[in-house]
């Protein structure tokens, strides 16, 4: 189906680094624990943590800049501090439907990993404090654990024809998981 332009003209918004709160109009998605079936690995906490008023996990802000010519994207995640069972909040995590369209993943506050896995037996995680900046290639899928005691925001800059693919990750996993141990964050082997 052909595209229809939206707008060829500039537009600008104001993000607030300290709290992700955005002044753009796009759409707004909430993910809470029961959003979050497949995603933790300690399943009886999960359910214990729907029981007890279903937490607010993250939320992020979506916004479609489509010209006549281009589909730039760019949303704002807010990722809540907490966790279920000894793992961190973490974002259900996704791969681009389309294997070209890679994506700039930017921390501006607060403090975690993002977990890069190919779900194809390779896998990275890279810390992240305010200021860091991601590359994450089209073939890796991705998602990002909040290991701090405040809110992590995060911008995310990609086409919004890339699309994303939660099935697979559902399905595969990534391989390892950001739990607390002795007061620390820690990477260790999914269970
Ligand atoms: C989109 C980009 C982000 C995520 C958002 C929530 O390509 O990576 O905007 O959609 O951080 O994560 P998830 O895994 O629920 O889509
Ligand atoms: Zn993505």
């Amino acid at each position: 189906m052909p595209k229809q332009p939206e707008s060829d003209y500039p537009v600008s918004f104001d993000l607030n680094f300290v709290t992700g709160q955005v002044t753009c109009s796009g759409e707004k998605i909430q993910r809470r624990a029961s959003d979050m079936q497949s995603a933790f690995y300690d399943r009886q906490a999960l359910q214990e943590a729907i029981l007890g008023g279903d937490p607010l996990i993250y939320e992020f802000y979506n916004n479609k800049f489509i010209t006549s010519t281009s589909d730039m994207s760019i949303a704002i995640t807010r990722l809540f501090p907490g966790k279920i069972g000894d793992e961190y909040y973490m974002t259900k995590g996704h791969l681009h439907e389309r294997n070209d369209q890679p994506e700039m993943y930017i921390c501006v506050q607060g403090s975690g990993y993002l977990l890069l896995d190919t779900l194809d037996g390779e896998f990275r995680a890279e810390a992240w404090q305010p200021g860091t900046i991601t590359h994450i290639p089209a073939i890796w899928a991705h998602r990002v654990a909040n290991t701090g005691s405040d809110v992590l925001v995060y911008i995310g800059i990609f086409h919004a024809a890339a699309g994303h693919n939660y099935a697979l990750v559902e399905e595969k996993g990534f391989a390892q998981v950001v739990v607390e141990r002795e007061g620390k964050a820690c990477l260790l082997p999914h269970p």
